[in-house]
């Protein structure tokens, strides 16, 4: 395979077509955003992961990554579009259906399809195949179909890539063994090849293994503040057992996958996905009971400015896409409460721009009430002095991510998420 077309230019798309790109193929990138296309053609990121730039660039100016909106017949196709969440929990699949169409009339016989975004069980088979074969050609026979998952962390995507191990489901084997063939040009970590459905599964379980560990986390935080014990030292303790590794608490679980992916196992079934159903349930809480510790912590303060650290879903990502932080921040406006936001990876969310601070001194000074919503470095590594414009010294702490015992010996008034 000399050519592939990459369908979406996303956070999984663009770094695996740079890939590609500079492992010797030719890759066509393709995003149906016109602006994104002509970002990219400069050079310009409309994401921020560490080093992507730099190798974009490189790939550009190699004449092996062309960005343009237009499919062109390839001897691959590769559809990384994005599968979100409808109101109702369901997948909104309406991205991959069209993107399978458009690829249609490009398909010709010995092409190989792979489907990367993250999908509900039987996904391939059951929604891109009968698609494709609109062209008159039958897969696993004329063109070769197959699920390969992404499976890397935002912040260190260009490693992952490289090195954790890849999955490639195909309908048959021949489909899996080309996905194979196709990926080892850059994967250097272990390639395991299975069937489609089961690859969808185990990217599907991966995210709600890690989702129900978390739920677990935050439960322990919710009983352990009603016992009046501190969780944090709980699970440190706990976690000193060689088979217990409890995840950390938090205000709440966002991202484009963990907080979405168990949802399409409870779509497809409901009656068993139980605890996945509960696990959600839980972690969706969160933002709501981070909210009533707020409530808490300015109790008997007169009219109150609430200065909130962080927005994006995660530490030291600029991705705002499901994120409790902003969730917690909606719920405090919408209490009637003064609110002012400060993220200094994030850029400013339209619903929040009339509350955004440019500075941490901005958002402090004045201000009653600290809570850190995101445990960025630039927020884990504040001392307490750093907070002495406000007007009075209170901070909750929803990621454990400040010295609490060296804050209350400067003086702060210290709450933890977690904590009695
Ligand atoms: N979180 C906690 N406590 C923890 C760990 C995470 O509250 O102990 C929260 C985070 O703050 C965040 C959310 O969970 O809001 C998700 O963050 P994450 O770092 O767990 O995961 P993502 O969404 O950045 O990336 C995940 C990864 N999946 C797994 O670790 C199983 C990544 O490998 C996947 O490629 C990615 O989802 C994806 O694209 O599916």
């Amino acid at each position: 395979m000399k050519k592939i077309c990459m369908l979406g230019m996303g956070y999984i798309g663009l770094p695996t077509a740079i890939m590609f790109a500079t492992h010797g193929l030719q890759v066509i990138g393709v995003d149906i955003n016109q602006h994104i296309v002509e970002a990219l053609k400069a050079g310009k990121l409309h994401i921020k992961e560490p080093g992507l730039g730099d190798v974009l660039s490189k790939a550009i100016a190699s004449g092996n990554l062309i960005i343009q909106t237009a499919l062109e017949l390839s001897d691959a196709f590769i559809i990384a579009v994005p599968t979100p969440i409808n109101p109702d929990k369901t997948a909104d699949m309406r991205a991959v259906i069209s993107a399978t169409e458009a690829i249609v009339p490009h398909l010709r016989p010995g092409n190989l399809v792979v489907l990367e975004s993250t999908s509900p069980p039987l996904t391939t088979a059951s929604l891109v195949k009968p698609i494709l074969e609109r062209s008159g050609l039958k897969a696993g026979q004329d063109f070769l179909l197959a699920y390969s998952p992404e499976r890397v962390l935002p912040g260190q995507i260009l490693k992952e890539l490289v090195e954790n191990a890849r999955v490639i489901g195909g309908i048959n084997a021949t489909s899996a063994q080309a996905g194979r063939e196709l990926y080892a040009s850059f994967v250097k970590g272990e390639i395991v090849l299975t069937d489609a459905t089961t690859a969808e599964m185990v990217k599907l379980m991966e995210n709600t293994f890690r989702d129900v560990n978390i739920a677990l986390a935050n439960e322990f935080a919710l009983i352990a503040e009603k016992l009046g014990i501190n969780v944090w030292e709980a699970i440190e303790t706990a976690n000193r057992h060689p088979r217990v590794k409890i995840l950390r608490p938090g205000p709440g679980v966002g991202g484009h996958c963990i907080a979405v992916d168990p949802w399409f196992l409870v779509e497809a079934a409901p009656e068993q996905a139980r605890l996945i159903h509960q696990a959600r349930l839980v972690n969706d809480g969160m933002p709501a009971y981070t909210v009533e510790k707020v409530k808490q912590a300015i109790v008997g303060v007169d009219k109150p400015i609430i200065a909130c650290l962080g927005v994006t879903y995660k530490a030291n990502v600029d991705d705002i896409r499901e994120s409790p932080a902003i969730e917690v921040i909606e719920k405090l406006l919408h209490a009637g409460l003064t609110v002012r936001v400060f993220d200094p990876h994030a850029k400013t969310p339209q619903a929040l721009s009339a509350y955004w601070t440019t500075s941490l001194e901005a958002a402090i000074t004045g201000a009653d009430l600290l809570v850190v919503l995101v445990d960025h470095d630039e927020f884990t590594q504040l001392a307490p002095e750093a907070l002495a414009s406000m007007r009075q010294r209170r901070v909750l702490d929803t990621r454990n991510c400040l010295q609490a015992s060296a804050w209350r010996q400067a003086g702060c008034e210290v709450t933890l998420l977690g904590a009695a």
